[in-house]
């Protein structure tokens, strides 16, 4: 068996509890082969040169754990500006929201060079290296570079945007010429491959060799949906464990005379936060019955604070809430509940399993863990009702959810009261049919099917 290699922007100690599903499923494979997990340590060195940063090794069991500092200026145009202020937005379809600054690219261009020299020495014959998301799209192609033959393979965790909306990149062609260095491109959705197919079509020529490959500008890649799931045995533990028992218990006191409709996100313009609590509102409008009895709790967590568009959505955030609460609540009810903080992983599934509703709406994401957390979180003798945005990659997967479009308030709304009314063996129905599916495609098959399929495309 070859050594496998990750590479990630961050990485995290596996063996941690609070490394969450996807540490631990890479965790597994990476201790199987005793492998190698590479990425940014987190350290911006200040008075660093671009294009270069200290090296840091240490071991966690079998995996070693190699990370490297970043200068600011590299931090700034490579994290800051070029992966968060133009790939994220744009992959989103959020052209309004992306910076085109000229200068974010040469930063994000050097600092996959940096990655690829770096990691070269580290790397042995027989190595498979798996690389991780929009942080590093052109790694394989640095690394091919440099000579580099090993097996290549490369998962993007966020959507892949229709040919239109990529080719507003001023460096689109660069950026999807390049994952044609590596041997594997997974995504995320079927939807999503079938962007990258148009794309690849409409601008590279692209001839399909077969089911899965693709070949265009000079070189064949096979391209999968391998959509991302939860490790269903472990999030399953944590909802029996104390802190998620007594997190559900103290909610259930807390509210006992009301319902709760719950959302659990990083504070990401994404993620349709916003929306949500317009059709929170019209649901308080429309369906008056709702008023007293029905409590909207948002948590979503501080994230990428220092770009600009988030310390807007902050804003506006609170401004709806703000007006919900002053227009609607009474002396001894608060209509929304909104904590701007993340909450401790372990009472995640409590406050899961406490929600009548899950309001999972995002207005474009590449899978959404939240969605299948909430589904296991749930009593399968009582369960609660997901609510899910059909622009969320889950969607693909999670038919028995019921789905909403973010942007019209009146029907989601609609779908809110349908979810608060659905009688008992509907609810049980949906979801066991939810459980099935998300146990069949767990993180574990995830992986294994991703790094079997890498094994033979690069054959
Ligand atoms: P994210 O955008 O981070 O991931 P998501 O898939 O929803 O989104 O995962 C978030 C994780 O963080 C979940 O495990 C959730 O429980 C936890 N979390 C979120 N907010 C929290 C809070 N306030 N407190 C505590 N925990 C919180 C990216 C892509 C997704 C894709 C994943 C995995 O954007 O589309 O599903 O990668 O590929």
């Amino acid at each position: 068996m070859s050594r496998l290699v990750v590479v990630s922007n961050r990485l995290a100690d596996p063996r941690k509890p609070a490394a969450g599903g996807l540490a631990v499923a890479l965790g597994e494979a990476l201790n199987q082969t005793g492998g190698l997990w590479f990425g940014w340590s987190g350290t911006v060195a200040e008075n660093g040169t671009p294009g270069e940063g200290e090296l840091h090794t240490r071991q966690a069991g079998p995996v070693t754990l190699a990370t490297l500092d970043l200068c600011s200026e590299d931090h700034h145009s490579y994290y800051q500006g070029y992966s968060n202020s133009v790939l994220w937005p744009v992959f989103h379809y959020r052209l309004d929201l992306a910076d085109f600054d000229a200068s974010y690219i040469a930063g994000y261009r050097r600092v996959n060079k940096l990655f690829a020299r770096k990691l070269l020495p580290l790397l042995r014959d027989d190595d498979t290296i798996w690389i991780h998301d929009y942080h590093l799209i052109p790694l394989a192609a640095e690394l091919r570079a440099m000579g580099c033959k090993q097996r290549m393979g490369f998962f993007l965790h966020i959507p892949m945007p229709p040919p239109l909306i990529m080719a507003a990149i001023p460096q689109h062609e660069w950026l999807m010429r390049s994952l044609f260095a590596y041997d594997l491109v997974g995504l995320q959705s079927e939807a999503d491959v079938s962007h990258f197919k148009r794309y690849v079509r409409n601008e590279g020529s692209a001839e399909e060799v077969d089911d899965t490959r693709v070949r265009a500008f000079g070189a064949t890649v096979a391209v999968q949906a391998f959509p991302i799931g939860i490790d269903v045995e472990e999030f399953t533990r944590l909802t029996q464990a104390s802190e998620a028992v007594e997190t559900y218990e103290s909610m259930r006191a807390e509210y006992s005379r009301r319902r709760l409709l719950m959302g659990i996100d990083r504070l990401d313009y994404s993620k349709g936060i916003p929306q949500r609590v317009r059709a929170f509102r019209e649901l308080l409008d429309r369906y008056p019955e709702n008023r007293g009895s029905s409590t909207l709790i948002m948590i979503a967590s501080p994230t990428r604070d220092d770009v600009n568009a988030y310390a807007d959505l902050r804003q506006e955030l609170e401004g709806l809430c703000g007006s919900v609460n002053g227009d609607y609540g009474e002396l001894d009810w608060m209509p929304v509940r909104y904590i701007h903080r993340m909450v401790a992983r372990k009472r995640v599934p409590g406050l899961c399993r406490a929600a009548s509703v899950g309001l999972v709406t995002p207005l474009r994401d590449g899978m959404n863990l939240v969605a299948k957390e909430y589904v296991v979180a749930q009593d399968p003798d009582d369960p609660g009702v997901l609510v899910l945005s059909r622009f969320a990659g889950a969607a693909e997967q999670l038919k028995e959810a019921l789905l909403v479009n973010p942007y019209d308030t009146q029907g989601m709304a609609d779908s809110i009261q349908q979810a608060l009314q659905m009688p008992l063996a509907e609810r049980q129905a949906r979801h066991q049919k939810l459980m099935e599916r998300i146990r069949e495609h767990d993180v574990h098959w995830w992986r294994q099917s991703f790094l079997s399929a890498l094994q033979s495309a690069g054959a």
